[in-house]
């Protein structure tokens, strides 16, 4: 009995350290030392390539290493069946809290013209309302959409959210569907994606969905590059529809070399790491898994296959 692990980042041996501490008797095995694969009953993995999880004959449970499962699902040979649980970690929602918070005040207080305007040597005030006259939108009211809410809320913004299916959140102005996406836009001046990548939110990010903003809004995405046009995205922002952007996903990573955000004054790139799973407390969340499914026990964070997250 044996649990397979992939990750994409030099995190192997902290990884491996937690599951050593946490349950030395369950077998971790690294990806590229999979054994005798009829042992592997979990796999916790990363952006595994297609076919591989298929080839493992006694998996039990696929447990995905972030929160977000575009990762698996894009994967035509995913077996059938595989019940597929995903990270919902606390560390990893309040890393994802500080990420948005930080970046949502730095749009708000205009911290990018501060700053050059120091590079320029210019004292020169930047006067900026307070968090209830601003107005920030956050697309997906999930885990993290929620706790990045409770964040921005404790600020005092005007808040809303939207979300596939109807909500209602104290202090958070609530939209859901397609009929609510354009009054939710409309009263938007800094929009924060935090969707999971699925048919319906691919590709969403774009010059049709940028013009419904009020002209000067902008954007954080850190859920999935897949969401964003990153041509709309220049496009706008050199329109002034798009005052500024801070992107922590993109259509292609690691980002090319050249690609026209590195160098953009109005656009913060950070490397994919809006928040990163821990893995002392993503082991033991993965751990407490195992003991439940070997008790029979219904598994909580299962993800929805036909919703795509
Ligand atoms: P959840 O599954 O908890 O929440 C998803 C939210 O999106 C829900 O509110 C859901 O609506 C909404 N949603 C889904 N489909 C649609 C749609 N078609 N139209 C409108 N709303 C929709 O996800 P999390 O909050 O845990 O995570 C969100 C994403 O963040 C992850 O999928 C991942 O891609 C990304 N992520 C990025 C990280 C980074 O470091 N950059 C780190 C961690 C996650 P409803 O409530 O009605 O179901
Ligand atoms: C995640 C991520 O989905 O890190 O957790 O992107």
């Amino acid at each position: 009995m044996a649990l397979i692990f992939r990750t994409e980042f030099a995190r192997l041996p902290l990884w491996r350290a937690a599951f050593r501490r946490q349950a030395p008797e369950l077998e971790f095995r690294a990806w590229d030392a999979p054994g005798d694969v009829a042992e592997i009953e979990f796999a916790l993995v990363w952006n595994p390539p297609p076919g591989v999880l298929r080839t493992f004959p006694n998996l039990k449970v696929i447990f995905s290493l972030g929160a977000g499962v575009d990762h698996l699902l894009s994967d035509p040979e995913l077996p059938a069946g595989v019940p597929i649980v995903r990270m919902t970690d606390a560390a990893l929602t309040r890393g994802m809290t500080e990420y948005v918070t930080l970046h949502v005040l730095r749009h708000h207080r205009r911290q990018r013209a501060l700053e050059a305007n120091q590079r320029a040597g210019a004292w020169e005030h930047v006067v900026t309302p307070t968090a209830p006259a601003r107005r920030v939108g956050i697309m997906g009211l999930g885990m993290l959409g929620r706790a990045a809410a409770r964040a921005l809320a404790a600020l005092e913004f005007d808040l809303a959210g939207w979300s596939r299916t109807a909500h209602d959140i104290a202090g958070v102005a609530c939209f859901h569907g397609p009929d609510g996406l354009g009054p939710f836009l409309a009263r938007t001046e800094i929009l924060v994606c935090l969707l999971p990548l699925t048919p319906e939110t691919e590709g969403i990010l774009t010059a049709a969905l940028f013009a419904q903003l009020p002209k000067g809004a902008s954007l954080i995405n850190a859920a999935r590059g897949g969401h964003q046009v990153e041509a709309d995205i220049l496009a706008a922002l050199e329109s002034g529809q798009l005052s500024e952007a801070t992107l922590d996903v993109f259509e292609t990573e690691p980002l090319p070399a050249g690609h026209p955000f590195w160098s953009h004054p109005r656009v913060t790139v950070t490397p994919h790491n809006a928040s990163v799973t821990d893995p002392d407390s993503g082991a033991r969340q993965v751990i407490e898994n195992i003991s439940r499914f070997r008790r029979g026990e219904p598994l909580p964070d299962l993800v929805d296959v036909k919703a795509g997250y």
